[in-house]
């Protein structure tokens, strides 16, 4: 795997063989405890082979290139344990991945959601990545079967967290970690740019995975009823979108969550009931065809990439 501008990363492979579907160095439950603070520079030592940018190929020809994105602000602890615990789950499962975090710039309101959408457009700038995973900085899993590629349908991951009890919390839940192919995100217009604080972004996600888009308006006239097809390629889309969410056995995608307060500028936001109920309508013009951001710093450090970006206020 090599990035397109800048050619740093080193491949692997001479190796041809594909990884193994199930890798024999996974091991199943994985100990998390959040004990002590961890430092960078070990973290960095436990992890010889990750390269410049959090970047990973294992010996063998992995199944998706695998574009790991973590919406984040003021959170450096919990970016420093999930790094921990991330990289060796990962190079064990032999996934060819790189980490990126989308920084959100100033002190507005937090908007998770248009974050991940910039992390996929400027993740595609390094290398044509094939399979987006996002992931909350603050979920560590806690199963190593749990396999961190892209699935034939949209991937929920993170199924049995501990703040819920181990459970699913209601059958629509799509937060904490999900992954989805290119195909999947393209078909889906990415995710939504208009959800600004707390909740209902990933319920919005979960709605465009399974809805099927109607891009048509009825209308009643003069006795007749019209259907007005605004697009005709869009219409074909009608009968193509609606996809399954696909996700792992409970006893698998278990996650321990790290302990935090709500963020300043992260409160609940009071539009996200009518905009869930919406999402049908606003998918196709509200998404990856309408993001808007300004790039206002992009580092590569030895564990990740970091994009720091304006996103502007609601
Ligand atoms: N995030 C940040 N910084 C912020 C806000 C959110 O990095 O200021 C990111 C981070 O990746 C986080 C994710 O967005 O994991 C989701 O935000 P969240 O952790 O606030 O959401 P969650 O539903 O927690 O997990 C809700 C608040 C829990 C308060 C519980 C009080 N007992």
């Amino acid at each position: 795997l090599l990035p397109n501008e800048g050619s740093t990363w080193i491949s692997s492979r001479n190796n041809t063989e594909p990884c193994p579907e199930k890798p024999s160095s996974l091991v199943g439950p994985v100990t998390v405890k959040f004990v002590k603070s961890v430092k960078l520079e070990e973290v960095q030592a436990e992890n010889p082979n990750v390269q410049l940018g959090g970047h990973y190929s294992p010996p063998c020809v992995a199944k998706d290139h695998v574009a790991l994105i973590v919406p984040f602000r003021h959170r450096e602890e919990h970016l420093r344990q999930l790094l921990h615990y991330l990289h060796p789950f990962l190079q064990k499962q032999q996934i060819d991945y790189t980490i990126y975090i989308v920084n959100q710039f100033g002190e507005k309101t937090f908007n998770r959601a248009k974050l991940m959408n910039v992390g996929y457009v400027e993740a595609l700038k390094d290398f044509p990545y094939d399979c987006f995973i996002f992931s909350d900085v603050d979920l560590v899993p806690m199963d190593d079967r749990n396999l961190y590629h892209c699935y034939s349908q949209p991937r929920h991951f993170a199924v049995a967290m501990d703040k819920f009890g181990f459970r699913l919390p209601y059958s629509g839940y799509f937060g904490g970690v999900s992954g989805l192919s290119k195909v999947q995100f393209l078909k889906i217009n990415g995710f939504p740019n208009n959800y600004w604080g707390w909740g209902g972004e990933d319920d919005d996600i979960y709605n465009r995975c399974v809805l099927l888009y109607l891009n048509f308006l009825f209308s009643f006239v003069h006795g007749t009823f019209i259907i007005h097809v605004r697009n005709p390629l869009i219409f074909c889309r009608i009968t193509l979108n609606g996809m399954k969410v696909s996700r792992p056995d409970s006893n698998i995608g278990r996650y321990r969550m790290i302990q935090h307060h709500r963020d300043a500028k992260n409160e609940a936001n009071p539009k996200r009931f009518t905009q869930i109920s919406k999402t049908r309508w606003t998918m196709m013009t509200d998404g990856l065809n309408s993001l808007k951001y300004q790039l206002v710093k992009k580092d590569v450090y030895p564990l990740y990439t970091n994009i720091t970006v304006d996103i502007e206020t609601p």
